[in-house]
């Protein structure tokens, strides 16, 4: 009776905004495309000067905007150096979704970048996991708009038939675009679990 009560007890409370057991989020991308500057943006609200990710920074995050209001994530900022890269797949086993975090100015990289985000959704561990890609660096003159990023990249032909993604146009040093990229995140992940529901 017990175990029941608490059973109930976790549902009751799993129906509150706010009180869920987080969401895992994994953010991958190539060094310096953003990532931890977006990640302390996104927990401090403020910029942080940041220094080349050795291994990984962790972060619990609060959804601020819509569906999202209230809800928590904990979000991985795992480092981009070619070296680390190995290591992302033992980060995104497992997650409810993944944030690609791309230089939107940094052509020269676009096809190492698309590489990396191959392979990262089509690892088995990740079919079907909801994907942020951040177009970050937006406050720079020439970087790409988020529907040439998609065709740069490839994303329609190269992502798994019908995944879930979006693109989110941002700038991690001031903030812009990142809330509202969590809001979508979100959706997906709702999204997913109804599809995930339906199947079952
Ligand atoms: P990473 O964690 O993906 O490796 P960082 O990337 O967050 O360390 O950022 C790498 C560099 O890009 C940093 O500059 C950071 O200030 C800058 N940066 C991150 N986001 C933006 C953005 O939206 N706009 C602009 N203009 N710059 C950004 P430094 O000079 O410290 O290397
Ligand atoms: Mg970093």
């Amino acid at each position: 009776m017990g175990a029941n009560l608490a059973k109930g007890g976790n549902a009751f409370l799993d129906a509150l905004p706010g009180t869920q057991s987080p969401h895992h989020v994994v953010m991958v991308g190539l060094d310096s495309a953003g990532k931890t500057t977006a990640l302390y943006r996104l927990k401090l609200d403020s910029y942080l000067n940041t220094v080349p990710t050795i291994g990984f920074n962790c972060e619990r995050v609060k959804g601020t905007r819509g569906k999202s209001k209230n809800v928590n994530f904990v979000v991985w900022d795992v480092g981009g150096q070619e070296k680390l890269r190995p290591l992302w797949r033992s980060y995104t086993r497992h997650t409810d979704a993944i944030i690609f975090v791309l230089d939107s100015l940094d052509l020269e990289r676009f096809e190492e970048a698309k590489v990396e985000l191959v392979r990262t959704v089509r690892s088995h561990d990740n079919l079907g996991v909801p994907l942020l890609l951040l177009a970050n660096k937006q406050d720079l003159p020439g970087a790409k708009e988020p529907h040439e990023i998609e065709s740069l990249l490839q994303l329609r032909e190269t992502l798994p038939h019908n995944s879930l993604y979006h693109v989110q146009p941002a700038c991690a040093i001031t903030g812009e675009g990142l809330d509202e990229g969590v809001e979508v995140l979100y959706e997906m992940i709702l999204k997913r679990r109804k599809l995930r529901k339906k199947k079952k």
